[in-house]
């Protein structure tokens, strides 16, 4: 059996704080990604590669065992749930909050509001908490323009400084759930690779204050 262990990133905000964490406990890029066009990146361990991919995806690979570990956000976790993972430790990083949004001048809610969101599954379980019908309609970002435009009455999305809502007359109206991003590992990784993924998990837990 392979002793290479593949780290799965998520690009964009994510990967700007969690390259620097990795970088904490040892594992720093040689390769320079905004430089080079290799999907796998080198690292100063040479059996530990790191993968940059769609947030998205992140699960998938970490979950069908294509990387051992990957950092993702909650959001994404929540979304995709996949019994073959583990989550170890809250990262800290990235962090936000799933709210729900709409109109700071609204309309009186009708019997079934529509709900836009690219977050279908948790806004589904959030409705389904508060024993509420409602339409959920799918998009893929931009959600704040759902109910300035009269496609939805509310918005489900993550919130950081609220700028973007406010920018657009809108405001919070329920808070869903905390998100920052976690550490994940493949659930037989963790058995058959467990001497080399453990003092990953330590060290990661140590220097973020989290973990079991
Ligand atoms: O293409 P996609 O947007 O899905 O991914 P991406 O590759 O662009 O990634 P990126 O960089 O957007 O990061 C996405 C991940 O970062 C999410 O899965 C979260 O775990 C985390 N994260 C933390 C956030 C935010 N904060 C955040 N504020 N992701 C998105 N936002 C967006 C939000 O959707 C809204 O459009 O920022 C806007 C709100 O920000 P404020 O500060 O105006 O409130
Ligand atoms: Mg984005």
């Amino acid at each position: 059996m392979s002793d290479e262990i593949t780290i799965a990133v998520a690009k964009g905000r994510i990967y700007k704080e969690a390259i620097p964490l990795l970088a904490r406990i040892g594992i720093v890029l040689k390769d320079d990604p905004e430089a080079s066009r290799k999907l796998m990146l080198d690292t100063s361990w040479a059996n530990v590669k790191i993968l940059v991919i769609r947030t998205t995806d992140v699960p998938t690979y970490v979950a069908r065992g294509a990387a051992e570990l990957g950092i993702a956000g909650k959001d994404v976790l929540l979304e995709y749930a996949d019994d073959n993972l583990y989550e170890p430790i809250d990262l800290g990083i990235a962090q936000c909050r799933m709210m729900l949004a709409g109109l700071k001048v609204a309309a009186p809610v009708v019997d079934r509001p529509r709900v836009v969101t690219k977050y279908t599954n948790i806004t589904k379980n959030y409705f389904a908490g508060r024993g509420q019908q409602v339409e959920i309609i799918k998009l893929y970002g931009s959600m704040e323009l759902g109910p300035v435009l009269g496609l939805s009455d509310w918005l489900v999305d993550l919130v950081d400084t609220g700028n973007t809502l406010a920018a657009n007359g809108l405001v919070t109206l329920d808070h869903i759930a905390d998100i920052s991003s976690r550490l994940i590992v493949n659930k037989a990784a963790m058995k058959m690779k467990n001497a080399l993924i453990k003092p990953i998990i330590g060290q990661l837990a140590d220097i973020v204050g989290d973990g079991s």
